[in-house]
């Protein structure tokens, strides 16, 4: 029987005081069972991320799982490139990530080696790139460092290579953003997440996830170069692009 992953319910007590979401030891301890019950799609977003490895990643490049968490995607790409002799670099700032990242990346026993990085994805190097994953990070920088981020990653990807962009996104038609919210909620209702976890959470997510409309992803990534970005998943206001250099 695989090991249960630590429920999460720090939002659940509405007498803890509640406080800016951040990627600390709390929340690294509870993150795979937080991100599958608030994400809908992630897992496919995971899977999906290990074909578009087996199908972009280019013999001699490298590979970059920014903001990579506990490295699922990282371990995904792994799998994919499996039979291309690559680099791989999963990326993160939050050293309680990281640490639990090192550790559930051994365990697995991957094809192709991970190299973890503690770093800020806007102060990373990247170069000689075929696949860069942006699996719901850039959602957390700030809206202003947006395109110079993406402008470093068209800059080092090599050309055929490909940037997975993966996000929530808010709606400019306010019916729409009121429905898809809806469905998020119903989503994770479904998922055990209570009417009181689901507004807390949300208040404390407030002014550090910020999202963006898919036509303010798409001028963005046209802005920082990339000839074409196509949408190859969404799951209410969850949104996968490929976007190809
Ligand atoms: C997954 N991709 O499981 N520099 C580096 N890391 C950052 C920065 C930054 N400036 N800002 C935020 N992060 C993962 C899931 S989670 C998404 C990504 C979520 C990191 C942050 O520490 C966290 O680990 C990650 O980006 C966002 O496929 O929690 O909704």
């Amino acid at each position: 029987m695989p090991k249960q992953e630590p429920r999460d319910d720090l939002y659940a007590d509405p007498k803890r005081p509640l406080s800016s979401f951040a990627f600390d030891e709390r929340v690294a301890r509870v993150f795979p069972d937080m991100i599958r019950r608030s994400i809908p799609g992630y897992s496919t977003v995971i899977d999906m991320t290990a074909v578009l490895a087996g199908q972009y990643v280019q013999p001699g490049s490298h590979c970059y799982d920014l903001g990579c968490s506990l490295g699922a995607s990282s371990a995904a790409i792994s799998r994919g490139a499996a039979k291309t002799p690559c680099r791989i670099f999963g990326i993160d700032s939050s050293p309680a990530m990281l640490k639990r990242a090192g550790a559930r990346l051994a365990q697995l026993k991957l094809p192709v080696p991970v190299t973890l990085i503690c770093a800020d994805v806007l102060e990373t190097n990247i170069e000689n790139a075929s696949l860069v994953v942006l699996n719901f990070t850039l959602q957390f920088i700030q809206p202003r460092r947006r395109l110079e981020l993406l402008v470093r990653i068209y800059n080092g990807l090599r050309p055929g290579g490909i940037l997975v962009l993966s996000e929530k996104l808010a709606f400019t038609d306010p019916e729409a953003e009121r429905l898809q919210i809806e469905m998020h909620h119903a989503f994770k209702r479904a998922n055990g997440y209570n009417d009181l976890e689901i507004s807390r959470k949300r208040s404390a997510l407030e002014a550090v996830l910020i999202p963006e409309s898919l036509d303010c992803h798409r001028d963005r990534l046209a802005k920082a170069g990339f000839g074409r970005s196509d949408l190859w998943f969404q799951c209410f206001n969850f949104v996968s692009l490929v976007a190809r250099r």
